[in-house]
């Protein structure tokens, strides 16, 4: 908090307690009745210049902030979770928050192919320089054909236009402020329940979002017919947004026919696709399995939006490396469109990071390397589905009440949607240390083998003794 000397200028000034804008940008800052005036920035009220005219007027040393009139944010249901777990001292607890990978130990897990390739990037003592705004090249040209395969017909007719950006997030954020700046009024549709942060991202890029049906609590399932039916009633060319695998927080996926029927309603309806691609090659191991729904989408010759993340597959988190695509019908677009791109990000970070930039490169650019990595994913893919199938295990042995807990097995990804609710989940906080976001989802990839039947304990006692 700023230091201020103030001056006391009248003591009856103002009944109202609040801070306004106007008196926040003029130096003012009323607190309770008192109005004290700040003599540092403006300095028509400076102590030395105020003079009494019958009023109360002295100088006085107070902490008074220009911030006052700011309330505390609420801490971010999923990052905040991290946060809570860190200042739980009790050594039962379990981060099931974030959804970032952990080894068995549960610890933090740095890829060895991440390793080696930082490794060629000293021996080779690359420089720093700026980027060019687009990101570094060779990052670009490997990230779009990881999406799209190396040899789908965009990238041979030049029909991309891909942008590094600051990881999935940062990524969806440029694709919103080219939303918003060339599709005035259009509307983003998403999943209803998505990852919490989508909202965020459209509410703060000015794009309006509305949700389509997507989970049905009844059968633990995709509502298809629901969904379709309301990305159908969207008006025309509205923004679909879609996870391309691995849906976050619910892990279900439409199946290969349910995906050919959403293409179907969004070309009739001339919507634009517009995919979150976070969790290439974590779903299934295979990175082609799960780029299928976009491939899908590019073989109708649709013209689609694709933000992607390097955060899970690469184990990349802090290193803040994505891409945004854009499938356009034309060479010439994309290249339009490339260059409205840079210009939304030349303002508002310039140009982006080398270092993860880098890395992606270097494993995609390398037969053997690339090779090693699709080796590691599925190894954190094949860790992530046995502590599914034993947490299911653990459930089923100790729950007698009957309950189908078949569902977790169903589910796809780094999640588990438990349906426990709010008051459920916070229980499993509050009495067992296990941290989650609250509407019911756990990352399995928080999990160990060995804390399974912990967490079915938990689970079974919420589910049963809290409604
Ligand atoms: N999309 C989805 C669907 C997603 O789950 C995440 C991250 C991101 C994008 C962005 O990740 P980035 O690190 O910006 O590339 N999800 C996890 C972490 C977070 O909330 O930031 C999570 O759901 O736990």
């Amino acid at each position: 908090m700023a230091s201020s000397m103030l001056s006391l200028a009248s003591a009856s000034a103002s009944a109202s307690p609040s801070l306004s804008l106007h008196d926040n940008l003029k130096g003012r800052v009323k607190l309770g009745s008192v109005n004290f005036i700040s003599c540092l920035p403006d300095k028509t009220s400076s102590s030395a210049k105020a003079k009494p005219s019958g009023r109360i007027s002295m100088t006085v040393g107070v902490n008074v902030s220009r911030f006052e009139g700011i309330a505390m944010a609420p801490p971010d249901p999923i990052l905040g979770v991290s946060e809570a777990f860190r200042a739980d001292t009790n050594e039962k607890k379990l981060n099931l928050g974030v959804g970032a990978y952990r080894t068995e130990e549960l610890q933090p897990y740095v890829l060895k192919v991440v390793k080696k390739a930082e490794n060629l990037m000293l021996e080779r003592g690359e420089n720093k320089e700026y980027l060019p705004i687009e990101g570094l090249a060779a990052f670009n040209k490997a990230t779009a054909e990881l999406l799209l395969g190396a040899d789908n017909p965009v990238m041979k007719e030049g029909r991309i236009a891909t942008v590094q950006g600051l990881s999935g997030t940062g990524s969806l954020r440029l694709a919103s402020a080219l939303i918003e700046r060339y599709f005035p009024g259009a509307k983003v549709l998403i999943s209803s329940p998505t990852w919490g942060n989508h909202k965020n991202i459209f509410n703060d890029a000015r794009v309006p979002w509305s949700e389509y049906r997507y989970y049905d609590p009844k059968t633990v399932g995709l509502d298809f017919e629901g969904m379709v039916a309301d990305v159908k009633a969207a008006p025309e060319g509205s923004f679909i947004l879609l996870h391309g695998c691995a849906h976050n927080p619910t892990g279900i996926d439409p199946t290969p026919e349910q995906w050919e029927k959403i293409a179907d309603v969004i070309q009739e309806k001339n919507h634009i696709p517009f995919f979150d691609v976070a969790y290439q090659g974590f779903a299934s191991g295979s990175l082609d399995q799960d780029a299928a729904s976009v491939r899908l989408f590019a073989a109708r010759g649709m013209e689609i939006l694709v933000a992607q993340s390097y955060s899970k597959n690469l184990g990349l988190y802090a290193e803040r490396i994505g891409a945004i695509n854009v499938v356009c019908s034309s060479a010439d677009a994309a290249a339009r469109v490339k260059s409205q791109l840079k210009r939304l990000a030349r303002p508002m970070y310039s140009n982006p990071p080398v270092h993860g930039a880098r890395i992606v490169a270097n494993v995609v650019g390398d037969p053997a390397l690339f090779g090693e990595w699709k080796a590691e994913m599925e190894l954190m893919a094949g860790r992530i589905k046995n502590v599914r199938q034993k947490l299911y295990d653990s459930l089923m042995a100790k729950d007698k009440s009957g309950k189908d807990w078949s569902f977790i097995l169903k589910q796809i990804g780094m999640f588990s949607f438990t349906g426990l609710n709010k008051a459920q989940s916070e229980n499993m906080t509050n009495k067992w240390h296990v941290y989650m976001t609250k509407d019911g989802r756990i990352s399995l990839a928080g999990l160990s083998l060995a804390k399974c039947e912990y967490l079915a304990d938990a689970i079974i006692d919420s589910y049963h003794n809290v409604s």
